[in-house]
């Protein structure tokens, strides 16, 4: 009794917490409340499954539940590079449907996808003509309207979400305030407004959220005169650890407080940064007939020193997949479900190349990671933090001098560090390094071991990576260190953050070499 009493005082009270509320490469956040439920959707671009889907309870603790594209009849990603693939998402509930609406940019442009059910999965593409990126869905009295960016400006056109048909002609409302590339919109109402939310500046240190609004749906929009209402980009915040906030979404609460969720990044070294786009949370005030009011001053913090919704800890994601002890599964559908869903592959898998048997099992794929064509064997999950360390336990199977295994610290398909296992000329095992900087690459001295098993790490902090390999999973031997700056955003390009991935390659025609992963821990 009196242990309940104290949970129920302590969640009233709830004060503080810490950004990024999803740290690592979660960029494009939108948001919508479901009761007292909240869902939240990221970008994904060349990575399958597509579009993570996080719920909380209280805007602040997010769980993965799945992902939104996870069938390869809804995400096709041909050719897909960091660049491509799948774009800003937006979610919204209307009426007992879920909609997520994106761009494939690898595909056919804007689609959505709808679920009555979260637990069933989604539907199948429905494509939509207006172009542009980062569309998003307004629904009101019966109707569905979209907007997108195409041309430098946000467009707005009505369209029926269950066929896709477009019932209106599309409509300019509004180019922002002369930032550049005016994107990421999104429409709410309140107090007989119709609000319109942007992002400007490009998604990079100028990035800015700008809002307009009018008593019609169509416009005139008027810009607000204190806008950017969330900005890093002046002298305050020239310190802050966050940088380039932007691209944002705004929910009410069930207690009906105000909030906004952004992306921003956290430079590291040089100020440039890796882990990537991150979601970040800010309370919002927004008084009756008056504009929305960012954090006070449109700015936000790693400590955010504000009343919250009780807290409520869900479960995180597991820092260790004991990837020998799970059930074996047969390929890589099967395997998707059995290690959860913050692993990603690039561009579609392929089945066949996927098992668990006494490990994850990758089959030597001749599809390269530093390739386009097709999919590596290749599995991997988001770098969170700039300290960290990764270790896994790999056994190469069947390997000749070509074939390789190992672990990537990948950042694009032009730019990763890799530590891996391979034969030498006298049919020796090897552990190796290399750095593969868009058109640079460089090999660390190759270290003969016994037998064909053996523990690789990788360590990360703000400014480097460093490679080291052990035969007991105790005592680690360094073979190789490299800046980490060179797999930054800013030097390798790219609209994704650092993943962590386990991978099987070959350099010959054929192969039947395979790596056997035991565990992977980060
Ligand atoms: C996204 C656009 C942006 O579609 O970058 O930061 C693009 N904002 O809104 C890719 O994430």
């Amino acid at each position: 009794m009196l242990a309940t009493a104290f949970v129920l005082a302590a969640e009233a009270l709830a004060q503080g917490f810490t950004n990024p509320v999803i740290p690592g490469f979660y960029p494009d956040p939108s948001v919508c409340r479901v009761g007292d439920d909240y869902y939240l959707v990221n970008s994904s671009f060349q990575f399958f499954p597509g579009v993570p889907l996080f719920h909380s309870k209280d805007l602040v603790n997010w769980q993965q539940i799945g992902n939104v594209l996870d069938r390869p009849s809804q995400l096709h990603l041909p050719k897909a590079t960091c660049w491509g693939g799948i774009y800003a998402p937006t979610i919204r509930y209307n009426d007992g449907t879920f909609y997520m609406i994106t761009t494939n940019c690898s595909d056919k442009g804007n689609f959505l996808v709808y679920t009555d059910d979260l637990s069933k999965g989604w539907s199948d593409p429905v494509w939509l003509k207006q172009q542009g990126i980062d569309p998003s869905l307004f629904f009101e009295d019966g109707k569905c309207y979209m907007v997108s960016n195409p041309n430098d400006g946000i467009w707005l056109c009505q369209i029926n979400p269950k066929t896709g048909e477009q019932l209106t002609e599309s409509r300019l409302l509004w180019n922002g305030t002369g930032g550049r590339y005016p994107e990421a919109p999104h429409i709410y109402k309140k107090d007989g407004y119709y609000y319109l939310m942007i992002a400007e500046g490009g998604t990079e240190m100028g990035h800015k959220v700008t809002i307009a609004r009018s008593r019609r749906i169509e416009g005139p929009y008027q810009s607000n005169p204190a806008n950017p209402i969330l900005c890093h980009q002046n002298m305050m915040a020239q310190t802050n650890p966050i940088q380039g906030t932007g691209h944002a979404d705004l929910v009410q609460a069930h207690d009906g407080s105000w909030w906004m969720v952004c992306l921003a990044f956290r430079p590291m070294a040089g100020g440039c940064h890796n882990l990537g786009r991150e979601t970040f949370l800010a309370p919002v005030r927004w008084d009756k007939d008056a504009w929305p009011v960012v954090n006070g001053n449109g700015m936000i913090a790693e400590k955010m020193d504000v009343p919250t919704l009780p807290l409520r800890q869900l479960e995180k994601q597991p820092s260790r997949s004991d990837f020998s002890k799970m059930k074996p599964a047969v390929g890589c559908a099967e395997v998707m479900r059995r290690i959860g869903p913050h692993w990603v592959f690039v561009r579609n898998p392929e089945e066949k190349n996927y098992s668990i048997k006494d490990g994850l099992v990758l089959n030597c794929s001749t599809n390269q990671l530093s390739g386009v064509e097709g999919s590596p064997s290749f599995v991997a999950r988001r770098q969170q933090k700039m300290d960290f360390t990764a270790t896994t336990k790999l056994t190469l199977r069947k390997a000749r001098k070509g074939d390789e295994a190992g672990l990537s610290v990948f950042m694009t398909e032009e730019s990763h560090y890799d530590i891996f296992l391979t034969k030498n000329s006298a049919g020796k095992t090897v552990v190796q390094v290399r750095y593969n900087l868009i058109s640079l690459s460089h090999e660390e001295a190759a270290v003969e071991i016994p037998g064909d098993e053996c523990y690789l790490r990788v360590e990360g902090d703000k400014d480097n990576y460093s490679f080291s390999f052990s035969a007991d999973g105790k005592n680690f031997r360094k073979i190789g260190t490299m800046n980490a700056r060179y797999l930054s955003s800013e030097c390798a390009g790219g609209f994704t953050g650092v993943t962590l991935g386990l991978y099987s390659q070959s350099a010959n025609k054929k192969t039947a070499a395979t790596a056997t992963f035991d565990f992977f821990e980060m």
